[in-house]
């Protein structure tokens, strides 16, 4: 059996833990959404000491870091903008009853169940995202996830879909805002944002042993 690599959940809550509405995402937060973004893809290695810091093609070539992947349900797949998907510069893999859809439609990788998914993650990825939605976060965050990118939508919106709370089950804390920014590897604004008058606020959390 491989071994398991770690997986990262990332997602945005309200306060009743709504994720989704109507097939889509309940708000449009195109700040948060960058932050979704940025997450995903990774950030280039920085510069090894003593290379110029800008202008060659070291700093403005292809990203050095690995291709990091995204693991989402094929609903999750649906609800991305057809000129965001498959989401550029990561591995997409979608999960799907029916994979042959997905694959034709899209060009990219399909698999029947989430466990097939993950071992299709390809040996190179960097780090690996479970995106969503609530079927594959619920299925999967107690058994396979060990860290989650919490977004706290500091509100109560009209939602029809929902995530179950983690945050209670054993073994699950919150880190603190510097590990936050240290996993992520940049400066992660810190306490309430605020964007079209919807307030959030990011949060790690991590489960231990
Ligand atoms: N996690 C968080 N924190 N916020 C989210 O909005 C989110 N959304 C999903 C999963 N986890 C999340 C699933 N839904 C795109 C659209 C919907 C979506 C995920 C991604 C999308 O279009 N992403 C583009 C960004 C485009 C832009 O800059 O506006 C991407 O390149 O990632």
């Amino acid at each position: 059996k491989p071994t398991r690599r770690p997986l990262t959940a990332i997602v945005a809550a309200t306060l009743d833990n709504g994720i989704g509405r109507e097939g889509g995402l309940p708000w449009r937060l195109p700040g948060e959404m960058k932050y979704f973004a940025r997450v995903t893809t990774g950030e280039p290695a920085a510069p090894v000491t003593g290379e110029p810091a800008t202008g060659t093609a070291a700093t403005t070539g292809p990203r050095a870091h690995a291709r990091n992947a995204v693991v989402m349900g094929r609903r999750t797949w649906d609800g991305i903008p057809a000129k965001f998907r498959p989401l550029r510069e990561r591995y997409n893999l979608v999960v799907s009853r029916t994979p042959g859809a997905v694959e034709a439609a899209a060009l990219t990788s399909a698999y029947a169940s989430f466990e097939d998914a993950l071992a299709g993650v390809p040996d190179d990825a960097g780090r690996v995202f479970l995106i969503g939605g609530a079927t594959l976060y619920n299925a999967a965050l107690p058994q396979h996830v060990d860290r989650v990118l919490l977004t706290r939508v500091l509100e109560r919106l009209p939602c029809d879909v929902f995530l179950s709370d983690f945050t209670a089950l054993p073994g699950w804390r919150q880190a603190s805002h510097d590990e936050l920014k240290e996993w992520v590897g940049w400066d992660v604004p810190e306490g309430e944002v605020e964007e079209k008058g919807i307030r959030y606020r990011y949060e790690m959390w991590v489960k231990d042993g």
